[in-house]
């Protein structure tokens, strides 16, 4: 079924978030998704976390520099959580309430998996700081990309060249298969929200597996296509 061939559901947009261990190809895939149902004429909002609106920009720059890191992993779960109560509020919740589709690198599967199953923060705490920060607003998908942890490293390590590792970045190779893992754990614990896709393939592949879970998680049945 191509773009033009789609009766786009209408009302509020849809919330698709992209998560994924290092070197996942998550804004790769956003960037071509977004081009795609751009050329559709869909309204689209891209955007990251941590950061995305000017206060959370402030508050990814204290994180990604390693300064949450020394103040423990519950304050770092709470510097992540300011960051993405401010985007929530100032740019995702205004553009799904206009009928923008977002689509979002990364949200609060991240905490669950970086800060949860990584850093052990009591699921108590990320769960009250969730219902503070994003209350009822769940995504409409979340596209999780799969990728042999040494095949993601790579990737990021060519991207970056000679600059110097992210906070995360740096950590060992068990905290990266630790972190597949917990990815895969929430893809099966909410199989309605979310769909692991294999990321090991070129990256128009991965695009079409992308596009086939969008389209039967969120497109309208064939009965609603409108012939062209
Ligand atoms: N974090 C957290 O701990 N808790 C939270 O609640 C939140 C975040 C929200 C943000 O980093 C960090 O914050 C993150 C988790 C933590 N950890 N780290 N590091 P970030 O925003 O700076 O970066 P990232 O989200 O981790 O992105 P990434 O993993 O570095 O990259 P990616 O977006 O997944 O991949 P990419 O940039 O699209 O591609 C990477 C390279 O691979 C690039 O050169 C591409 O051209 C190449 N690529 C992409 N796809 C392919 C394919 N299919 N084949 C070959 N090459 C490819």
């Amino acid at each position: 079924m191509s773009e033009s061939a789609v009766k786009w559901p209408s009302g509020r947009g849809r919330f698709v978030t992209f998560e994924g261990g290092e070197g996942t190809g998550k804004s790769t895939q956003i960037k071509k998704l977004a081009d795609r149902l751009k050329a559709a004429r869909m309204r689209i909002l891209v955007t990251r976390e941590p950061g995305g609106s000017p206060g959370a920009e402030i508050m990814r720059h204290l994180v990604l520099s390693g300064m949450g890191k020394l103040l423990g992993p519950e304050a770092e779960t709470l510097l992540f959580a300011a960051a993405r109560d401010d985007h929530v509020r100032t740019l995702i919740q205004p553009a799904l309430n206009q009928g923008t589709w977002v689509l979002c690198d990364r949200f609060a599967d991240s905490t669950r998996a970086y800060q949860g199953s990584l850093g052990r923060v009591p699921a108590a705490l990320i769960n009250a700081m969730q219902r503070v920060t994003i209350g009822d607003l769940k995504p409409d998908l979340t596209i999780i990309l799969d990728l042999p942890v040494e095949i993601g490293l790579q990737r990021a390590a060519a991207r970056r060249g000679s600059g110097t590792p992210d906070r995360f970045e740096a950590e060992k190779l068990g905290f990266h298969q630790g972190l597949r893992e917990a990815y895969r754990k929430i893809a099966a614990d909410d199989p309605a929200r979310c769909v692991l896709i294999d990321a090991n393939s070129d990256p128009d592949t991965v695009a079409g597996r992308v596009w086939t879970a969008l389209r039967d998680r969120l497109l309208p049945t064939p009965a609603s296509v409108v012939s062209v």
